[in-house]
């Protein structure tokens, strides 16, 4: 099998990161093309070590929660045709769950986070770097429904961290990132014209 071919979407907390990836996955499956999908969320840092009101303490915002280092590994090993263990990550606990997702490499690999694009040493593993540009005030609706009914988050603590650093750290190190990417995508998940751009740009590269 010849190298695959890597996806990278980032964007805000919000942004639209997973629809947008999401309906891409949509379009190749359907032809019966294995795409799979890795979530950078899957690579925050176990924190078993802390007790749960250290844990809450962490900048889940700053590209230091994440394990990049495995992240990195894992693509390696993708692109050299090997397994990896998927991590799972759980958000109430704030922490790994014990058990792992052995994926196998496919053709094509969508990656989506909020940090992909803010870390140079990964930036040359991605063969396509997209960033979903949408006003921040608008991912800040969307996270609080989302974080209150998916996340047990009470729209206090929503809107507590998102001042103390989904803002701060959005301005420091994802909003320049976006300067890093090959497309930036306004109007978020949904842009239909950014999504047949990139669907048959991935087409061709397949052929
Ligand atoms: P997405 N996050 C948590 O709230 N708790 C955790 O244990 C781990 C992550 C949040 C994190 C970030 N921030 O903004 C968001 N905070 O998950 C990223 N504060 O996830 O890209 O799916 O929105
Ligand atoms: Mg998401």
């Amino acid at each position: 099998m010849s190298a695959p071919l890597i996806i990278a979407i980032s964007g805000a907390s919000g942004s639209g990161k997973s629809l947008f990836t999401e309906n891409l996955f949509n379009a190749f499956s359907e032809k019966g093309r294995p795409v799979q999908i890795l979530r950078e969320d899957h690579y925050y840092r176990a924190q078993d070590h802390l007790a749960m009101e250290d844990r809450e303490k962490t900048n889940y915002d700053h590209p230091n929660a994440f394990e990049h280092e495995l992240l990195k590994s894992h693509l390696q090993n993708l692109r050299d045709g090997k397994s990896i263990e998927y991590p799972h990550y759980c958000f109430k606990t704030h922490t790994r769950l014990a058990k792992t997702e052995t994926l196998q490499p496919a053709p094509v690999i969508i990656l989506e986070g909020i940090m992909l694009l803010a870390r140079p040493e990964l930036l040359p593993l991605y063969n396509v770097k997209i960033f979903i540009d949408t006003p921040l005030d608008i991912c800040l609706m969307r996270r609080m429904i989302r974080d209150v009914k998916e996340r047990g988050r009470s729209l206090e603590s929503v809107a507590r961290q998102y001042e103390a650093t989904v803002k701060p750290m959005y301005h420091q190190f994802i909003e320049p990132s976006r300067f890093t990417a090959d497309v930036n995508v306004t109007q978020g998940g949904m842009n239909q014209i950014a999504l047949d751009v990139i669907k048959s740009h991935i087409s061709q590269t397949l052929l």
